[in-house]
């Protein structure tokens, strides 16, 4: 059977991939062509990407995916919210994009709030308070002789795919990470960004995913020795919203969670919810495919994980993935427990010591080894999963009766097995590369190989991508309404 291949860049925090993706009507096989770190570098005492690393290996699979594919029929990118790098009047780059994890960010929120209170805030722009929103981020580079040369505002899959093509925009379902979209009208929230003497000018126009942006370059061309045209389409260009495209879901009765470097956790709908209650409880209302809206709330996820096998690998200790979940898996249940959603955990850092601390804080006894450590992080993100669904279920109004786990977590077993018992319903997990099946899915629709709604490209997902059922293990619920108590107590 022929298909179509499609190049799939999808960068997540910790690592970028290239995959080559080929559809057709019965057939949807993603083959990795290149991976490459995603590593933020320091300098300056601010936390940056390295944007022209990432440039330098979405060239680089680009080449790959030609080399693998012949001819290549499309290119998407799709990356993380929020961040952004800034174009002069040249429309060059100024500076590298700083992450989202800098702290310089979080200074700024007060001064927005003293314009524009918490509350309308969210009822204009419905996304869940996090500090490092690109508002506050703009608003702490106010009077930087950066902001004041800025020309155009981009976000990062948009300033990648401005560095193929040429052409500049800003892609709806990543724009709805900037808390300066208005949820309803789906439009620049222009008052806001008057209120806070913004230049409007700054705001590229909006484009929806499946929109065409241009084709590459003769430069790109030339560097990746691929044939043109080739035509780059916006996808769902935030991560989040290509991996809730890329749900293989048979059902509406779904919540999701998007198990990487963060997990984000809740449920599909078609209106958001912009209550006070939606706010105080910290869901946020992105913007999805075909008009729909991703109802989540960000859990801390995986960095938790990750950050503390970086500190362990730095003084010598063993950080080997599979090794400690195996470890992990024989410490019983529910020995320390802490909040995953604590602040405190957001920045890089010693991450053992700060779990540690917490248990302290909240009269438990902090763990004791390493697979103690890792067995709190995981019983404790299953737990944050548990309160995030059932709370996205209440709020909303949509019945959950499984739950979708994709991303690289979907390969945690312990973890999967966990979320299973925690939530009470089934976990289908997989696929692992979510974000990468959605980017492609989104455009091969655009060029016409594939015809249909969301349900009609989650049906292909469905026949064609390996899924894990994990059903909750007998008799282990009043343990987890019990952990839920326990936790809540120590709650702010
Ligand atoms: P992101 O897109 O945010 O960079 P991914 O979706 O790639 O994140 O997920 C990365 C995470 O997946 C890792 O931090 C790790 O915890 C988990 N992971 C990856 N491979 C495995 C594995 N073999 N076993 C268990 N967990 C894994
Ligand atoms: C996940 C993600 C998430 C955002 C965060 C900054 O990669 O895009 O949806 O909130 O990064």
């Amino acid at each position: 059977m022929t298909g179509t291949t499609f190049a799939a860049v999808d960068l997540g925090a910790s690592s970028g991939r290239v995959m080559a993706a080929r559809v057709g009507p019965d057939r949807l096989d993603l083959h990795e062509v290149h991976r490459f770190p995603n590593r933020p570098v320091r300098v300056g005492g601010t936390l940056h990407w390295d944007v022209l690393a990432l440039h330098g290996g979405i060239l680089e699979g680009l080449r790959a995916a030609g080399r693998d594919a012949g001819r290549l029929a499309g290119v998407g990118i799709d990356s993380w919210g929020v961040d952004t790098g800034r174009l002069d009047a040249d429309g060059v780059l100024l500076g590298n994009p700083v992450h989202y994890r800098d702290a310089r960010h979080e200074t700024a929120v007060p001064a927005v709030h003293a314009v524009v209170p918490p509350d309308e805030l969210y009822r204009t722009t419905g996304l869940q308070h996090l500090p490092f929103n690109t508002i506050f981020q703009l608003a702490a580079a106010r009077g930087t002789a950066q902001l004041e040369a800025a020309r155009t505002l981009l976000l990062i899959p948009d300033l990648l795919g401005y560095w193929l093509t040429g052409a500049v925009g800003a892609e709806l379902t990543n724009a709805s990470t900037t808390g300066l979209l208005d949820a309803t009208s789906r439009q620049w929230a222009w008052e806001l960004v008057d209120e806070l003497g913004l230049p409007r000018g700054l705001f590229p126009p909006l484009r929806g995913p499946g929109e065409r942006i241009g084709e590459l370059t003769a430069e790109v061309l030339a560097e990746t020795g691929l044939a043109g045209p080739v035509p780059v389409t916006a996808v769902a260009s935030h991560d989040t919203a290509s991996a809730v495209v890329g749900v293989p879901a048979s059902t509406d009765r779904f919540a999701y969670i998007s198990c990487g470097t963060w997990s984000l956790v809740g449920v599909e709908l078609d209106e958001p919810v912009l209550t006070e209650q939606s706010r105080r409880a910290g869901f946020t209302n992105e913007l999805g495919v075909d008009g729909t809206v991703r109802y989540l709330h960000n859990v801390m996820g995986l960095w938790l994980l990750q950050e503390s096998q970086r500190t362990w690998a730095s003084s010598g200790l063993t950080a080997d993935l599979p090794d400690l979940l195996a470890a992990a898996a024989q410490v019983p249940v529910f020995t320390a427990l802490v909040d995953a959603d604590d602040p405190r955990f957001l920045p890089p850092g010693d991450m053992p010591a700060r779990i540690a601390q917490v248990c302290a804080e909240t009269g438990q006894v902090p763990p004791q080894s390493v697979p103690a450590t890792v067995r709190c992080i995981l019983d404790s993100l299953a737990l944050a999963y548990r309160r995030t669904v059932r709370r996205a279920a209440e709020l909303s109004g949509r019945e959950v009766e499984v739950v979708h786990l994709v991303g690289g977590g979907a390969r945690n077993a312990l973890l999967c097995q966990l979320t299973a018992d925690a939530c009470g319903v089934p976990v289908l997990a997989g696929p692992v590369e979510a974000a990468a099946l959605g980017n492609a899915l989104v455009q091969a629709r655009a060029a016409g190989v594939l015809a249909g709604g969301l349900a009609e490209l989650r049906s292909l997902l469905c026949a064609t991508q390996e899924v894990r059922t994990y059903r909750p293990t007998p008799g282990s619920g009043p343990g987890w309404d019990a952990a839920e108590a326990r936790l809540g107590g120590s709650r702010a």
